[in-house]
C-alpha cells in the first residue's frame, strides 16, 4: 500500500472523523481533546501494560529513546504488544494528523511517560525542531490518557496558538521552566487524547499528587523527516507477523 488515502480510508477516516470544531481548535490553538477514545477494557488493558512493561524492562525501561530521572518512561512500543496496534491506526488519530501535515506522514515514535510524586517539570519546547513560521504543519503528538491530566498531577502545559510563531521557545524566553503568561494546562479524564500541532510550545509540568500520571506519546511527521525510533531497525518477526498493509504504511516498514 503506498498512498496515505488508501491508509486511512483502510482505517476507517473519513470526512466526518473528526468535527470541525476539533479542527478550529488544532488550527487556532494548535490542540485539541477527544475524549472517550479508549473504551474501559482497552483502558485497563493498557494500564496493566504500562505497569507489567515497566517490571519488566527495570532500569533499561526507555532506554531505546531517553531516560530522564523522576519519570517513568518506556519505549518502542510498537513492538511490546499487540494492544498498540490500535493507538497508531486509530481513525481518530489518523485524520488529526492528515489535517494538521496534509501530506503522507509515518510514525516517529510511540512511547511511555509518566512523572513521579514531585517530578515532571519540562522546560517549554517545540516538539519539531525542523523550519517554523512556513505556515505548513510538519509533525503531531498525541497524550494517550491512563490516568486523568489534571493542573495538580503535572498535565501538559502549552501555549496557544505559539505553532504559528516563527521562534523556539529558547530563543524567545530566557527561563523555560518559568510559567508562560498566555500558557494554559492540557486536561481530560482517562480514556481522552489529547491531540497537538508538534511546533506548538509545551511541557508537561510537576505532578503534585501521589498518583500516577501515565500516559502513551504516539506522535507523526511528515513522510520526509526523521523518526525517533527507526522502526525499520527495531521491527521484530513477531510484530511484522500481524501488521496490516495499513500499519506497515504508518510505520514504515
Ligand atoms: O507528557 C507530557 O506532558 C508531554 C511530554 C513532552 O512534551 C515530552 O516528553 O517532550
Amino acid at each position: 500500500m503506498d498512498s496515505l488515502e488508501a491508509v486511512l480510508a483502510e482505517c476507517g477516516v473519513n470526512e466526518g472523523t473528526i468535527s470541525p470544531r476539533h479542527r478550529d481548535e488544532l488550527d487556532e490553538l494548535g490542540f485539541t481533546v477527544f475524549p472517550n477514545v479508549i473504551d474501559p477494557a482497552w483502558l485497563a488493558e493498557m494500564r496493566a501494560t504500562f505497569e507489567r512493561l515497566m517490571e519488566e524492562e527495570g532500569e533499561q525501561a526507555g532506554r531505546e529513546v531517553s531516560q530522564n530521572p523522576g519519570i517513568r518512561r518506556l519505549a518502542d512500543l510498537v513492538n511490546k504488544g499487540r494492544v498498540f496496534d490500535r493507538i497508531y491506526t486509530h481513525p481518530v488519530v489518523l485524520a488529526a494528523a492528515y489535517h494538521v501535515i496534509q501530506r503522507p506522514f509515518k510514525l516517529v515514535s510511540l512511547n511511555g511517560h509518566d512523572p513521579l510524586p514531585g517530578h515532571g517539570q519540562q522546560s517549554l519546547h517545540s516538539d519539531f525542531g525542523g523550519p517554523r513560521g512556513d505556515g505548513r504543519g510538519h509533525q503531531t503528538n498525541a497524550l494517550w490518557m491512563l490516568d486523568d491530566l489534571t493542573p495538580e498531577n503535572g498535565a501538559t502545559r502549552v501555549v496557544p496558538g505559539s505553532h504559528r510563531w516563527p521562534t523556539f521557545p529558547k530563543e524567545a524566553m530566557a527561563d523555560l521552566q518559568a510559567a508562560h503568561p498566555q500558557e494554559v494546562y492540557i486536561t481530560g479524564p482517562a480514556g481522552s487524547v489529547a491531540f497537538f500541532n508538534g511546533q506548538v510550545w509545551h511541557g508537561s509540568t510537576t505532578n503534585r499528587t501521589s498518583h500516577t500520571r501515565r500516559v502513551y506519546h504516539c506522535a507523526f511527521t511528515a513522510r520526509e523527516n526523521p523518526q525517533q525510533t527507526d522502526q525499520r531497525a527495531y521491527l521484530r518477526a513477531e510484530t511484522a507477523s500481524r501488521l496490516t498493509r495499513a500499519a506497515r504504511y504508518i510505520l514504515d516498514v
